[in-house]
């Protein structure tokens, strides 16, 4: 995340709609015929999602961009890593489980999960604390689904997430100084985790998941920066008090446990006023710059859950 580490440049073609639409033929098919195993056939069905009102007009950017310029540090700091070194990383089978302040915890399989789950395709804005961002369409549920699954109790008042660690296919977490405390954290207070708006993402664009998005199961928090949307979660606690982030470990003074989208809080290293939305000229440095809004676009909605908060203090 550091600004200094100057991002290769993403190639900004578009992968052609016939050969995407020819991807999806196949696995169809190849579900339909028993070729790709049990486990994988619900989650295939379910993301003929049904389309949901959150879905702003902007511009969508590329897939191939949103695949390619990523960042998820157990594969690599540079923006190209994930994709490159992701390859070795079985994000199926998978299970994913709830515990802490819950009456009813529970450990589900992941495709086991999403076919329980009703799915929409929703196209969000994205911003990542680095002054860049994205417009995707993302295939996924409500966590607050997920959390009523498991049943709160009246103590839990924060949700706090992990991602799996795996060295043996995580080229990017071994290593004598670790980058990061893995496994990579991050936490929410308990209604910002209900807010129709948190996505459990299992999608973009129509498939599922790539591993360098963060298959088989993300997070999505489109008001927050990029870091609050962690990736490959295999656990959700729910606790009492405000739980360890792994951003907000690693530099409180840089990142802190709220990270709502605010282009009046300038990072220590860089301005926030500003974005780079990313493949509109290819890359980062060639997109032209646009205003970054509050909470990104999203204060109509979130907005009152901050309701006499400091924004400057709690950022
Ligand atoms: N486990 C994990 N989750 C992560 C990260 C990471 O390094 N590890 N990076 C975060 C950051 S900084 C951003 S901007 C987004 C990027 O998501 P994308 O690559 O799908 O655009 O993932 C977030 N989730
Ligand atoms: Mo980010």
């Amino acid at each position: 995340m550091p600004a200094y580490r100057f991002p290769k440049i993403a190639a900004s073609e578009i992968t052609p709609q016939s050969v995407f639409l020819r991807r999806r033929e196949f696995l169809a098919g190849a579900a339909a015929a028993g070729l790709i195993g049990a486990s994988a056939s619900p989650s295939l069905a379910a993301l003929a999602a049904k389309p949901s009102a959150y879905k702003v007009s902007d511009k969508l950017t590329p897939k191939e961009d949103a695949t390619t310029y990523n960042n998820f540090y157990e594969f690599g700091v540079n923006k190209g890593d994930p994709a490159d070194y992701s390859d070795k990383f079985k994000p199926r089978p998978w299970t994913i489980k709830i515990d802490g302040l819950v009456a009813k915890p529970l450990e589900i399989d992941v495709d086991q999960l999403i076919a329980k789950m009703s799915v929409e395709e929703r196209v969000y804005r994205f911003r990542c604390v680095e002054a860049w961002s994205m417009v995707l369409p993302w295939s996924g549920f409500m966590l607050a689904d997920l959390l009523k699954m498991a049943e709160p109790l009246a103590s839990a008042k924060y949700v706090a997430f992990q991602t799996a660690l795996r060295p043996d296919e995580m080229p990017g977490v071994g290593g004598f100084t670790p980058i990061l405390d893995w496994p990579y954290k991050e936490g929410l207070r308990l209604d910002e985790a209900m807010h129709p708006l948190t996505l459990m993402a299992v999608g973009i664009y129509g498939d599922l998941l790539p591993n360098q998005n963060g298959a088989p199961i993300r997070l999505v928090v489109p008001w927050k920066y990029g870091f609050k949307s962690i990736k490959s979660i295999e656990r959700i606690t729910l606790v009492e008090a405000q739980p360890p982030t792994a951003w907000n470990t690693a530099a409180p003074d840089e990142y802190g446990f709220y990270s709502n989208v605010n282009p009046k809080v300038d990072h220590p290293r860089w301005s926030q006023a500003t974005e780079r939305p990313i493949g509109e000229g290819g890359g980062f440095f060639n997109s032209p710059k646009k205003d970054t809004l509050m909470f990104n676009g999203y204060a109509d909605e979130v907005a009152s859950l901050y309701a006499g908060m400091d924004l400057k203090a709690n950022y």
